[in-house]
């Protein structure tokens, strides 16, 4: 048994399991009758438990900015989209008000709250955008919190999207924890701090890509993101996935400059894409020159 045949083995499904397995049959099913191109995107960070009855975990930075920017972008090239994110990340629409929500707000006739007529301008194309891919159908939401759960749902997602490829892509944005505690190993209930100093010893995640490119999904468009610290290191990291899994490209970023620029990484060929002083000035978003580059490779790989 390979690692990560065993690390399913080891894992259960999450609850509702099959019920996302069959929306997700049904949204790709819809979406090939009529003929559009489907991206799973996948956003957020995963969890680790360091409890079976979870008090404290191992997390990460990740938001989850990019995979519900990139996912309105994708939405507006034409794509329908399965946002598989994280339990109470960033979304796609919501996150144009989420925040502001209360500074958007005034009184109007019988003391009923409504948008002052500035924000109102603002969100009024967000909102109908919005209203547009529900009546369409075009956005599947599915949540994730901990590392299994997501692993889960990718392997399914993947298998699910192979029956359409290659009209189907993956842009896997999500921020996976590279560890985790084997389940014999995690204790039931809340660690105690009276039992003094406690030694965690963290395990290597399976590199999923492996199965993902080679067995679930080999003929879908696959996109994985490389996130690193030190700018020596996110070249040849990139790299070194793509000889490894051999799937279609990496996205290098760099955790601080993320939002102004990446590195687009094939086994040809690697180049920058940072926003320009005017495009900042514009706040335009990093995501929208991504995706637009994402589509026009994905084009030519469905033509090839
Ligand atoms: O979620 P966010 O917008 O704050 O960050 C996005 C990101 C840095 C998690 C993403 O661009 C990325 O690099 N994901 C893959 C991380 C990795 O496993 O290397």
């Amino acid at each position: 048994m390979d690692d990560w045949e065993k690390y399913f083995a080891e894992h259960p499904a999450p609850a509702h399991h099959a019920v996302a397995c069959e929306e997700m049959k049904a949204f790709c099913q819809k979406h090939v009758n009529e003929k559009r191109n489907i991206a799973l995107v996948t956003s957020g960070g995963t969890t680790v438990p360091l409890e079976r009855n979870t008090v404290r975990f191992v997390d990460n930075f990740s938001a989850g900015t990019r995979g519900a920017a990139s996912t309105e972008y994708f939405l507006n090239h034409g794509y329908a989209v399965i946002f598989l994110h994280r339990d109470e990340s960033i979304r796609p629409f919501f996150r144009h008000l989420n925040s502001r929500v209360l500074d958007a707000l005034q009184e109007g006739p019988g003391g009923l709250l409504q948008l002052s007529p500035a924000h109102s301008a603002q969100i009024r194309p967000i909102w109908q955008n919005y209203q547009m891919v529900r009546a369409e159908g075009r956005l599947l939401w599915l949540t994730f919190t901990s590392l299994s759960d997501y692993l889960w749902l990718l392997r399914s997602a993947t298998q699910c999207l192979q029956q359409h490829a290659p009209k189907a892509l993956l842009y896997l944005a999500a921020a996976v924890s590279d560890f985790y505690i084997p389940q014999d190993k995690i204790p039931e209930h809340k660690i105690q701090s009276s039992s003094g100093p406690h030694t965690v010893t963290l395990q290597i995640v399976p590199k999923m890509l492996s199965p993902l490119v080679s067995i679930w999904g080999p003929e879908l468009f696959v996109v994985s993101f490389k996130l690193e610290t030190d700018e020596k290191k996110l070249i040849e990291k990139a790299t070194g996935a793509l000889q490894k899994y051999k799937h279609d490209l990496v996205i290098g970023n760099l955790l601080h400059t993320r939002r102004e620029e990446v590195t687009f990484v094939t086994e040809k060929s690697s180049s920058l894409l940072r926003l320009m002083e005017h495009q900042k000035a514009e706040k335009i978003e990093i995501e929208k020159l991504i995706v637009e580059e994402v589509c026009n490779r994905h084009r030519k790989y469905i033509k090839y």
